[in-house]
């Protein structure tokens, strides 16, 4: 369950820290996986997985559909060591019965970067981002996209740390060294940004943040990082790229996941095609 105190600290700073997410054995398993999967180039299949880039090949390989990759995935979609946070935050714990499901993942992939990789600094209230907005009223969040970042690798300074600018998901006014735009500013790595510290991390742990605080993450020195992002955000989202949940994959989630990766109540004898 959700403490007093993450519900302090996330409206303060934005982001948590979630340490020992994953049990060791499942960090294992996903590892596995990944083993078969990290050399694909982008625009390759592995099943429903994708590999692929964001802008440049200097943020690293995308494995996009990973809840694809198998069940070491699926269990990530409702793990309980984030769901209630997650539920919390996107505002969506009270939405289960409604035709509505509490949440919906629009974008879900693993990220292998290797040395002198990175991703730049971005993400700000300023300009105003509806999907990514970090909103509060009458004690209550309802904020537009939950981030979990899980490290599969330990993730120390030299390792290309995600860093974050604690308290920028309130901010008023532009950062001046985030370029006006943001497709610009993701050319670079944060390192030297002004505010932002680096969040260090060991396989197993993951970074709740809110997707308007001011992140990216430090080039990397050398060796490789794996992590894993689910992107949270509330039932009536929509997928952030083309892909779509496999029927197969539909077809064995559990019910509480599968309201997650796709909201919709089942329509026996439909002629749609889910
Ligand atoms: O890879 C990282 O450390 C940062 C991830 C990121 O920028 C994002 O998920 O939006």
């Amino acid at each position: 369950m959700i403490s007093a105190l993450d519900i302090y600290l996330f409206d303060l700073r934005g982001y948590l820290i979630l340490e020992d997410a994953i049990a060791n054995d499942h960090v294992k398993e996903l590892n596995a996986i990944l083993d078969n999967m990290e050399n694909l180039k982008p625009g390759e299949w592995y099943g429903y997985v994708q590999g692929h880039i964001f802008l440049t090949a200097k943020e690293g390989l995308n494995l996009q559909q990973i809840y694809e990759g198998g069940e070491p995935f699926e269990r990530l979609i409702d793990n309980p060591s984030w769901i209630d946070h997650v539920m919390t935050f996107v505002g969506g714990q009270n939405s289960f019965d409604s035709h509505h499901g509490p949440l919906f993942i629009d974008e879900n992939f693993a990220n292998i970067r290797g040395p002198g990789e990175s991703i730049g600094l971005h993400g700000s209230p300023v300009p105003w981002s509806k999907r990514a907005q970090f909103h509060v009223q009458n004690q209550e969040f309802n904020c537009g996209q939950i981030n979990i970042l899980m490290a599969l690798t330990d993730i120390g300074p030299d390792d290309g740390p995600t860093m974050v600018i604690p308290g920028s998901h309130k901010s008023n006014f532009l950062n001046p060294e985030l370029s006006s735009s943001h497709i610009k500013a993701r050319d670079g790595a944060v390192d030297g940004a002004t505010g932002a510290i680096e969040v260090h991390m060991k396989a197993g742990d993951a970074l709740l943040f809110v997707d308007t605080i001011s992140h990216g993450s430090k080039r990397i020195t050398t060796g490789k990082r794996r992590t894993i992002v689910y992107r949270y955000g509330p039932s009536w989202g929509f997928f952030r790229h083309g892909y779509r949940p496999s029927k197969g994959l539909l077809d064995r989630l559990t019910p509480d996941r599968r309201k997650i990766v796709w909201p919709h109540h089942k329509t026996e004898n439909s002629p749609y095609l889910i």
